[in-house]
C-alpha cells in the first residue's frame, strides 16, 4: 500500500470577495475566510470544488452583525478589522493572524500549512517557544497541554490515566496563551480528531488533524484567555441556569437496588443531619434494563417512593442509556422499529449491539425526527415525579464490536446530511442529551431541566452538564480530576464534576474524607461508586470520616449564595465556576503551572490534600492579591508558597483579600425554603466588594429579567448595600456582617 503524501492547499489562483467572506481558489482546493466579528474569523478548506452544507452541532450563533472589514491585495492579501489582521500569503496560500498593531498571534507553518493526506485534513501551525495550551475539554492529562498529543473520539475508558488520549467528551477547542499573546482555535470537525501540541522533534510547529471532512476552524484573537473563552461561548452557546437544587450534594450508587434501599439512604442523611438534595437510580431500577420502565418487583410504586422522598426534601434522578432492548414485546422497541427510529446496517436490517439489556437497537439521535420521538418517552418518568435525567453510555459504548462502539460504516442522518458513524460518533451523545433537554423543556416548560451526560461534543453546555465518567477510588484519580474539570470549565462547560470518592475500586475512609472536602468546591458534587465496591456513603467509614464529610457538605450549603452567583456568571458569559489560578492572576507566571489547587470564583482558593497520610501541604498564593487563611484568618502576601496545616478535618482554604462572601446557615436541603438571613463574610482588602444574585431557582423567568442583584461594598468599616435590580424580591431579610481582620 502506498502511503498518501501530504498535499498542501497550494498557490492561490484567484480570489473573490462577497461582503465579509473571501474565497480563495487554490491549486489543490478551495479556501474560505469569513470575518464574524472584529476578532473572530472562520476558515474553511475543502479538496472538492465546493463546500458541503454548512451544518454544525456545536455552533449556536450563525447570524453576526456586520463588521467593518477591509481587503487589500499586494504581495500578500490582508483582511483587516479594527482588531485583527489576517495576512494571506499567495504562493502558496499560508494564513497568518496578527493583531491590529502587527503582533503575530499564530499562523500556518511556512513549509506545509494546511492540506490533506488521503481523506485526512490537517493544519500545521507555528508554535512559539513559550506557548502554553489549555482547554481541549475533558482531558485526563495535566493542566497545560503543551507537549501532549490528544485524541477527540468519545471513549469509555474507566482505566484512564494521565497518559490517556481519548476520553468520554470531545471538545476540539484550544486556548493558547503566553505573555502578551492569546488566541483560541475551535476546530469544528466531528470525525476522529487529533491535536499534537508540540510532541514533535523540533517543537516549532503543532498539528491539528481530522480523519476526514473539511477543514473548518474558528480563530479567536484576544487580549486575554477570558476573552477567548467569552468569544468561544458566544459561538457555541452558554449554559442555562440549572435548578437551584442541582447545586446541592447528590448521592448515587450503582445501584440502590430497591425503593426500600433508596428510602433507607434518604433517611440516613436526615437522621445524621448530612445535607443532601438528590438521590439517583442507576440502571437496576429498570425492568430488565429496558429504558423508561421500572422493575415491578423492586420499585413497585415509584410515584409513592418519589413523593415520600419529596416530603423529606429529596429529588430523584434516573439513568437512561441509549441502547433499547431488542425485544418485540417491549413498547419502546416495538414503536421505534415500526417508525424506523433505530440505526440500520449499511446493507439494511437493524444494527444491533450488546449493552446492559443484552441485544439492543440504537436510536439515531442525529435525526431530528428521532429526537422528537425519543423525547416524549421521558414522560413515563416525569409523570411519576422524576426530577432530572442522567444520560450514560452515550459515546456510544457498545460491547461486542471492535473499539467498543458502533462500526464506523453505520449510516446516520446527521440532520439531513446523511453520513456514517465515523462522522456522527462524537455527536451521538450530544444529540441524545439534546433530545433529553428539549423533552424536559417541553414536558415541564416552567422548570429548568437537569440533564447529566457522559459523552459530549463542543456546545453541550446548551443542553446538559457533564460529569467525568468512570474514575477510580485512587489518590491519583482524585488529583487528576482537578485539571480535568478546570480544562472542561475553560471549554465552555462550567457545570462539571467527577464521581467523588471514585467509581471503580474500593474507597478508603481517608480518601473519601479528603475527596468530599475538595468535592464540596466543585460545581457538581456527587458521591458515586460502582457495583460490587465497598459502600461509599458519607457514613460508610465510621464516625470520624462521617464528621469530616458532614462538615464540608454543610460548608457547601453555607456557600450556596456564593455558588449561585457563580452559576449566574457562568450562564451570562461562560466564566468558569472553578478556575485555574491564571484566570484571575494572568500576570503571575507561576500561576500557570499550578494544577493541584483551584479557585472557586474570584475569591476562594482551594488546595486539597491529595496524598494519603499528608497532614500539611504547600499552597501557592498567587501574586497580585493578599490572602487570608479561611480557618485561622491569618493574612498572607501573595506570590509565595505557604505551608498549610491540615489535620484530617481541615481542607486548606484561602480567601482573597477584598472579598465579601455571601453565606447562609447550613440547611438539610435547598428546596424553596426562604433564606432569611444572609451572612456577609468580609475579608478586607484595598477595595472590598461582593454581590448577591437571586432568582426563583427553578423557572426561566430570570431570562425575562425576574432576578435581583445586590452589590455590597465595605468601606471605612461600613457596609454599603446597592440594590441594582429588585424585580425578583430578594429572599434576604437581613444581613449579618462578619468582618475578618487579621
Ligand atoms: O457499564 O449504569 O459511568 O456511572 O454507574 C457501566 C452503570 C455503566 C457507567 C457509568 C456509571 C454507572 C454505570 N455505567
Amino acid at each position: 500500500m502506498v502511503r498518501p503524501q501530504f498535499q498542501s492547499v497550494g498557490a492561490i489562483q484567484k480570489f473573490t470577495r462577497h461582503g465579509n467572506t473571501v474565497d480563495f481558489h487554490c491549486q489543490h482546493g478551495l479556501v474560505r475566510i469569513a470575518v464574524l466579528t472584529d476578532n473572530i474569523v472562520r476558515v474553511r478548506a475543502t479538496q472538492r470544488t465546493d463546500f458541503g452544507a454548512d451544518v454544525s452541532y456545536a455552533v449556536a450563533k450563525t447570524k453576526w452583525a456586520k463588521v467593518k472589514t477591509t481587503v487589500r491585495s499586494g504581495k500578500a492579501i490582508t483582511i483587516a478589522t479594527k482588531k485583527l489582521r489576517v495576512i494571506i500569503n499567495k504562493t502558496p496560500l499560508r494564513i497568518e493572524f496578527a493583531r491590529a498593531d502587527g503582533t503575530i498571534l499564530n499562523g500556518d507553518e511556512r513549509a506545509r500549512g494546511m492540506g490533506w493526506e488521503g481523506t485526512k485534513c490537517r493544519s500545521y501551525r507555528r508554535l512559539a517557544a513559550d506557548e502554553m495550551f489549555f482547554g481541549c475539554g475533558e482531558k485526563t492529562s495535566p493542566l497545560n497541554k503543551r507537549g501532549s498529543k490528544t485524541t477527540f473520539w468519545n471513549t469509555d475508558d474507566p482505566g484512564h490515566t494521565y497518559a490517556t488520549e481519548a476520553i468520554y467528551v470531545s471538545i476540539p477547542f484550544l486556548i493558547s496563551t503566553r505573555p502578551g499573546t492569546h488566541y483560541g482555535i475551535f476546530w469544528d470537525n466531528t470525525h476522529r480528531t487529533q491535536f499534537n501540541l508540540g510532541q514533535v522533534a523540533d517543537e516549532k510547529h503543532y498539528i491539528l488533524e481530522s480523519d476526514s471532512g473539511e477543514i473548518d476552524y474558528y480563530f479567536f484573537a484576544a487580549d486575554s484567555v477570558r476573552e477567548v473563552v467569552r468569544d468561544y461561548s458566544e459561538l457555541t452557546g452558554r449554559m442555562w441556569m440549572p435548578p437551584r437544587w442541582a447545586l446541592g450534594f447528590q448521592q448515587c450508587r450503582w445501584s440502590y437496588m430497591s425503593a426500600a434501599e433508596i428510602m433507607d439512604v434518604a433517611r440516613n442523611f436526615r437522621k445524621r443531619k448530612i445535607p443532601c438534595d438528590v438521590i439517583y437510580c442507576d440502571i437496576d431500577y429498570m425492568d430488565g434494563y429496558r429504558v423508561f420502565t421500572w422493575n415491578p418487583r423492586t420499585f413497585p410504586k415509584p410515584r409513592k417512593m418519589i413523593s415520600d422522598l419529596g416530603k423529606m426534601g429529596f429529588k430523584l434522578v434516573t439513568i437512561i442509556d441509549p441502547g433499547v432492548k431488542n425485544d418485540s414485546k417491549y413498547a419502546v422497541c416495538r414503536d421505534g422499529r415500526q417508525k424506523g427510529m433505530f440505526l440500520k446496517k449499511p446493507e439494511g436490517g437493524w444494527f444491533t449491539g450488546n449493552v446492559w439489556p443484552g441485544e439492543c437497537v440504537f436510536p439515531d439521535f442525529t435525526n431530528p425526527k428521532v429526537r422528537q420521538w425519543w423525547g416524549p418517552w421521558h414522560k413515563e418518568l416525569l409523570d411519576v415525579g422524576v426530577a432530572g435525567i442522567w444520560n450514560d453510555m452515550n459515546e456510544p459504548a457498545v460491547w461486542n464490536h471492535p473499539g467498543d462502539t458502533m462500526p464506523l460504516d453505520i449510516p446516520h442522518d446527521y440532520d439531513g446530511q446523511p453520513t456514517t458513524h465515523a462522522r456522527a460518533h462524537n455527536v451521538y451523545g450530544f444529540n441524545m442529551a439534546r433530545a433529553c433537554h428539549e423533552a424536559l423543556r417541553e414536558l415541564r416548560p416552567k422548570q429548568r431541566p437537569f440533564v447529566i451526560t457522559r459523552a459530549a461534543y463542543a456546545g453541550i453546555q446548551r443542553y446538559s452538564m457533564v460529569w467525568t465518567g468512570d474514575n477510580q477510588s485512587l489518590w491519583e484519580q482524585f488529583a487528576l480530576s482537578i485539571p480535568e474539570c478546570l480544562n472542561l470549565s475553560l471549554s465552555g462547560v462550567p457545570f462539571c464534576g467527577p464521581d467523588v470518592g471514585g467509581f471503580g475500586g474500593n474507597c478508603t475512609g481517608e480518601l473519601l474524607a479528603r475527596w468530599t472536602q475538595a468535592g464540596a468546591f466543585f460545581p457538581f458534587f456527587r458521591n458515586h461508586t460502582a457495583l460490587h465496591t465497598r459502600r461509599q456513603e458519607p457514613w460508610a467509614f465510621g464516625k470520624k470520616v462521617e464528621d469530616v464529610c458532614r462538615r464540608y457538605i454543610r460548608l457547601r450549603y453555607q456557600l450556596l449564595p456564593y455558588f449561585y452567583n457563580l452559576f449566574h456568571e457562568a450562564s451570562v458569559n461562560a466564566t468558569p465556576i472553578m478556575r485555574p489560578l491564571f484566570w484571575e492572576f494572568p500576570d503571575d507566571p507561576n500561576s500557570y503551572a499550578v494544577d493541584d489547587q483551584f479557585l472557586l470564583g474570584a475569591s476562594l482558593l482551594v488546595a486539597p490534600i491529595l496524598k494519603l497520610g499528608a497532614r500539611q501541604r504547600g499552597v501557592y498564593l498567587p501574586a497580585g492579591g493578599d490572602w487570608y487563611d479561611y480557618w485561622t484568618k491569618q493574612k498572607y502576601d501573595g506570590g509565595q508558597y505557604v505551608t498549610a496545616l491540615a489535620t484530617l478535618d481541615t481542607l486548606p482554604l484561602f480567601v482573597r483579600a477584598g472579598s465579601i462572601i455571601p453565606m447562609i446557615k447550613p440547611m438539610e436541603f435547598i428546596g424553596r425554603k426562604s433564606i432569611g438571613e444572609i451572612t456577609l463574610d468580609i475579608y478586607p482588602g484595598k477595595k472590598t466588594t461582593g454581590y448577591l444574585y437571586e432568582d426563583d431557582g427553578e423557572s426561566f423567568n430570570y431570562e425575562r429579567g425576574l432576578y435581583s442583584l445586590t452589590h455590597f461594598a465595605w468601606t471605612n468599616g461600613k457596609l454599603q448595600v446597592n440594590k441594582r435590580r429588585t424585580v425578583y424580591k430578594s429572599a434576604a431579610r437581613r444581613y449579618r456582617v462578619q468582618v475578618n481582620n487579621d
